[in-house]
């Protein structure tokens, strides 16, 4: 098979970028590894930016998410007894959209037939070839058979672990990593949020985050040290630690319900620098990880696809031959500067084990002064909604 741009992985990343190849008329094909159901399954990010939302508007793939969504004005942080409302509508005259990852890749997946998006489901073994060639190729088995896709470019859009990064020499690329010392234990329940915007809380106990997805559909995070088993945390035993790191005023309107999906992600700062090798472009969580706090992911791997898309549009349509090589440099000043908002706001909302009572008050004069200052607010606020593309 041949096409101009081969995407390896249907995540996010993937599907968005085919979708806007496809609506400039340009030749993709997208190959994951695993089943749609199994993409689907993954319970991720909850919280969508104006340039995600406005990739969905801009592929007329917004119904659903203007219907369903619910769109948020402002969100809080708490520490102790003092609840901080950032006003992100009043400072920054915006929003924010609450509508999960896992519908946006459904409206993506079922649009992919009538828009003529070839998606490969359960492909395996996908080996990227050439990359520094002008004619890459990629390499998967699926049904017992070897298939070859030839393309002019390839996008890794396959996530951490996925083989695209791989691709590229040690030599060429450069990793800056951060790990932290504990991990989120998610919990989705069909029960009533306990706040119509998201809590994030910093207790003595550790973080914890109240967030959504409708009305009726409840998601919360608690922050656990990275040897916790998942088994070990009953669906009683997270509710209690919720209600007492979200403080009373929350914990009385908390509805607690069976845990429809519990599991313990790890955080990581992660970005690999270059995002380009030859005819290879990475995008997404192929390229780097922001811990959750900031709801930066999803929204990356959006923004990301948007330079690259244009990118692509400029080489393939205007024979544009610097469009390409321009395409790492203006996705990573984006990247990092979402990479420095979730870090600060990680450090801000969470207890590290390595830290003291001098950590400690650094913590609550940050908040003390994001409680009084409006321009410690807005900061806030406008990293949140996102940074303009
Ligand atoms: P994905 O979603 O990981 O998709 C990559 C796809 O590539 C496939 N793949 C392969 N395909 C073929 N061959 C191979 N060898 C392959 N290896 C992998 C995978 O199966 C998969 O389908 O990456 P993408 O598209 O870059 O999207 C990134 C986002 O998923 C991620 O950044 C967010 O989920 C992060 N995130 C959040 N982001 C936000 O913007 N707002 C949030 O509120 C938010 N909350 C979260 C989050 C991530 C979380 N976890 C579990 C990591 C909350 C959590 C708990
Ligand atoms: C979520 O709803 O899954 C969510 C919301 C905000 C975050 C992270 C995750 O910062």
């Amino acid at each position: 098979m041949r096409t101009q741009v081969a995407i390896v992985g249907a995540g996010p990343a993937g599907l968005l970028l085919g979708h806007l190849l496809r609506s400039e008329g340009i030749d993709c094909v997208v190959v994951e590894r695993q089943t749609g159901d199994y993409v689907l399954s993954r319970i991720r990010a909850g919280v969508l930016e104006q340039v995600t939302v406005g990739l969905m508007e801009r592929l007329g793939l917004d119904a659903r998410m203007k219907a369903e969504g619910l769109p948020h004005d402002g969100f809080n942080l708490t520490d102790g007894g003092r609840l901080i409302r950032i006003d992100i509508a009043a400072l920054t005259g915006k929003q924010v959209m609450v509508y999960g990852q896992t519908e946006i890749t459904r409206d993506l997946m079922e649009a992919a037939p009538e828009r003529g998006l070839e998606v490969i489901y359960e492909a395996a073994d996908v080996a990227l070839h050439d990359v520094e060639s002008d004619a890459p190729f990629i390499t998967y088995s699926r049904d017992g058979a070897q298939h070859r896709i030839d393309a002019r470019i390839i996008a890794g859009c396959d996530g951490f672990h996925g083989p695209s990064r791989q691709a590229i020499p040690a030599s060429v690329g450069r990793a800056f990593e951060r790990v932290y010392p504990f991990g989120w234990l998610g919990v989705l329940a069909d029960v009533p949020p306990c706040n119509h915007e998201l809590i994030y809380a910093n207790h003595e106990r550790g973080f914890a985050l109240a967030s959504m997805r409708s009305p009726t559909r409840s998601r919360y995070y608690i922050d656990v040290p990275l040897t916790e088993k998942i088994e070990d945390w009953s669906d009683e035993r997270v509710w209690d630690e919720l209600a007492i790191r979200l403080g009373p005023d929350a914990a009385a309107h908390i509805t607690r319900g069976p845990s429809i999906e519990k599991s313990i992600a790890p955080l990581r700062s992660f970005v690999f620098e270059p995002m380009r090798h030859g005819s290879l472009l990475l995008c997404g969580d192929s390229a780097h990880i922001v811990p959750p706090t900031g709801a930066k992911g999803l929204n990356l791997a959006a923004s990301d696809v948007h330079y690259a898309s244009e990118a692509l549009v400029r080489f393939f349509k205007a024979n544009d031959v610097d469009a390409i090589p321009g395409y790492p440099d203006k996705a990573l000043a984006r990247v990092w500067k979402s990479e420095r908002f979730s870090w600060s706001l990680t450090k801000l909302m969470h207890r590290f084990p390595e830290d003291g009572p001098f950590e400690r008050r650094m913590q609550v004069a940050e908040l003390d002064y994001i409680a009084s200052s409006e321009a410690a607010r807005t900061a806030i606020a406008e990293n949140y909604v996102g940074l303009p593309v």
